[in-house]
């Protein structure tokens, strides 16, 4: 089988463990180099990895070595000129969300690749996490019926800005960053989007942007999603990162609760099943369930790459969700719906 040649670019905080979920998924896929404008992440993470190749830039990066692939793990504004560098290479590539720093740039991105036949995916994680899987397919099977309500709950208040400092200084903060994951697990379970409306906080004062949103879609299938995302969230419990979803079908509810549970509940009473997710030693424990989803997605990325079948996460299929994320800011700035029709 043929092996991928991939190389990472951005050192920081996620690409280690970006790193080690490409591991994870074997012999399918070699990293063969590391490249970051400061050098000595590069270098850190080359000795991590033990990989020979270390870049400062990544046009001589794609110069001198021979890649597959190009994972992008870098800051949101870099996207755009990185992806452009790898397609005028002719080389596929993936990048972390949210993709781009506006939805015209995002658009720019995809049609930059699509005109010079380049693969182009965004590493959407979260509706590759196991419980968020489960839930689907029990929709799939039609265990409740027909959906007509869901709440999608990503609440907390973990100081995500220590190991992401660079989060504190984003004027669009939680609806770029969280909203990229949350608005999408919407459209994965309940598809596109008809209208949306958006309301958000700022809380503390120490950041710059939104630390609290509240978006409400109503969705084309017919289902009205309240997606709920917050920073300043304080409970008895914390349960950062994990997403809460419930569901309400004509026959009944889905529930994804604290510790991974999943409960179904019909007139026949309730089942449940636990979806913990697979845990990984190199995972933070602070971000195990994240962290898992990256093996999922990768794989996914991959088949697509090997096979020549189509990624869930392909940039065209996420410019859905950017679009989302940047007219929820239109809406709270508004206080419109924004309409698809
Ligand atoms: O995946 C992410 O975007 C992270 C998380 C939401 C897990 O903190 O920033």
């Amino acid at each position: 089988m043929k092996c991928i040649k991939l190389a990472i670019v951005g050192c920081g905080f996620w690409a280690k463990y970006q790193s080690y979920a490409w591991r994870e998924i074997g012999e399918q896929v070699e990293i063969v180099a590391f490249c970051d404008k400061d050098i000595t992440k590069a270098h850190e993470l080359a000795d991590l990895f033990q990989v020979r190749n270390t870049y400062d830039d990544l046009t001589s990066l794609l110069a001198n070595e021979e890649v597959d692939l190009v994972d992008i793990i870098s800051d949101v504004d870099s996207h755009a000129p990185l992806v452009r560098i790898c397609a005028d290479h002719k080389v596929s590539v993936v990048c972390q969300k949210p993709m781009g720093p506006s939805l015209d740039v995002a658009e720019d991105m995809v049609r930059y690749c699509q005109e010079r036949g380049v693969a182009f995916f965004v590493h959407e994680n979260f509706r590759w996490q196991r419980p968020i899987r489960q839930v689907k397919e029990l929709l799939n099977e039609n265990r409740i019926g027909a959906p007509f309500k869901a709440s999608i709950r990503f609440c907390s208040s973990f100081p995500v800005f220590e190991n992401q400092p660079s989060l504190a200084d984003l004027e669009q903060f939680i609806i770029t960053d969280v909203g990229a994951h949350i608005l999408d697990v919407s459209r994965f379970l309940f598809g596109e989007a008809y209208s949306l409306y958006c309301q958000t906080h700022s809380i503390n004062p120490v950041i710059k942007g939104e630390d609290v949103a509240n978006v409400f879609i109503r969705h084309k299938s017919g289902v009205h999603a309240y997606c709920e995302m917050s920073y300043a969230s304080r409970f008895e419990q914390e349960y950062f990162p994990e997403t809460m979803i419930l569901i309400e079908g004509a026959l009944g509810t889905i529930s994804l609760e604290p510790g991974y549970r999943i409960a179904c509940t019909t007139r026949e009473g309730t089942t449940s099943l636990d979806a913990s997710p697979p845990v990984y030693t190199w995972s933070d424990p602070d971000y195990a369930i994240v962290h898992s989803s990256i093996v999922g997605c990768n794989q996914n990325i991959l088949d697509a790459m090997l096979h020549k079948s189509k990624a869930e996460t392909v940039g065209s299929d996420n410019l859905e969700t950017v679009r989302l994320i940047f007219d929820a800011y239109r809406s709270a700035e508004s206080n419109q719906v924004i309409s698809y029709e």
